[in-house]
């Protein structure tokens, strides 16, 4: 038997971080255009089963639009049976369109009640979230009730504890799903595709932003029939990619010169950036609004990692507004530690100011 397994595509999520050069429109739509792509994929290679694994829309923010959007392409797959686990993200709540919604009839939307689907050579188990927290343990309700047939169990969750607060996001320990011997686990949550043998996480369909590096895509199974044996192949569907790029400027004399320097920098057009400027800066040059100077719009992030090449010292015993500022924030950093990028930043932004 073939299978899809995506998880963690938040349709409608209002990337915040693509807001700097008003791409969260168009991130969307890429949104849609990659959700189109795993559907054409199960249409032109005839796949029977599409496992989602939580987190298909962000409750807060999903569209009826959308909705029907996803549903008219769940339609158009009307031979591929469809398994939907509710994640922290989109739960089965009361007013949630798991419930209104009359999706089409070759989907199946699990809740928090494990269920068991008998189909012809395969069981597949299921359970997920009816609310935004889930910590009861109902793995350990779980049991194969016919090993001679291929088992699948889907669910969302954190498994042991590979985000902080786990506890409260369905948390399932690898030695017990170990223990319960199923022939593939789908999991969605992390957004970092992970394979631990048969315990899956295929990572977000499409990359969230710079804490999201790297390809992203789907999970494409195989499981033998007779000999029960599994093949995994990961399928990169987002054409868009988030990178960082780190540029030292302890040589750099000017703001100018540091515009100039980036904007000479080649990227390809598949790519959103992230600059990280590393090194010692001199201090008359501002990082803080350089974005708005670069033309490649792709780069939307510009993070000053740099130390500042000044002597504050010296400002610092000034007797004038510029040397008291600097002594106060100095006096800052060495009291919070904790808070150095942070003070150094509004030092930047002061001396620059003054200046
Ligand atoms: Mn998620």
């Amino acid at each position: 038997m073939k299978f899809i397994h995506i998880a963690d595509v938040h349709f409608d999520a209002p990337f915040t971080a693509m807001q700097t050069r008003n791409l969260a429109n168009q991130r969307r739509l890429e949104q849609r255009e990659s959700f189109k792509k795993v559907i054409e994929y199960i249409k032109r290679e005839n796949i029977p089963y599409l496992f989602i694994c939580g987190d298909l829309y962000e409750q807060e923010y999903i569209k009826n639009s959308t909705i029907e959007y996803i549903n008219k392409l769940f339609e158009e797959i009307s031979n591929t049976k469809i398994f939907i686990i509710p994640g922290n993200h989109d739960p089965y709540i009361k007013n949630s369109y798991y419930k209104t919604y009359n999706f089409a009839k070759n989907v199946k939307i699990f809740t928090e009640n494990p269920e068991k689907i008998e189909l012809d050579n395969v069981d597949i188990y299921g359970y997920g979230f009816e609310d935004f927290y889930m910590q009861s343990e109902i793995i350990d309700n779980i049991k194969i009730e016919n090993k001679e047939k291929i088992n699948i169990l889907l669910t969302h969750g954190d498994l042991d504890g590979a985000k902080n607060n786990s506890i409260r996001y369905n948390p399932v320990s690898k030695s017990k799903l170990k223990a319960l011997e199923f022939d593939y686990v789908a999991l969605g949550h992390i957004h970092k595709k992970i394979i631990e043998e048969n315990i899956v996480y295929p990572g977000s369909l499409i990359s969230h932003g710079f804490d999201e590096l790297g390809e992203h895509g789907m999970i494409e199974g195989q499981i033998d029939e007779k000999t029960k044996e599994l093949s995994l192949k990961f399928i990169p569907i987002d054409e868009k990619e988030f990178i960082e790029e780190n540029i030292d400027i302890s040589q750099i004399y000017s703001k100018e010169e540091l515009i100039e320097k980036i904007n000479e920098i080649y990227f390809p057009e598949n790519k959103y950036i992230k600059i990280v400027l590393t090194g010692n800066k001199k201090a008359d040059i501002e990082t803080f609004d350089i974005l708005k100077y670069l033309s490649n719009t792709n780069i939307i992030k510009v993070k000053n990692m740099s130390k500042l090449e000044i002597n504050l010292e010296i400002i610092a015993r000034q007797n004038n507004l510029k040397g008291i500022f600097v002594k106060k924030l100095l006096e800052k950093i060495e009291n919070e530690p904790e808070n150095k990028q942070k003070i150094e930043k509004a030092m930047e932004i002061g001396l620059s100011a003054f200046n």
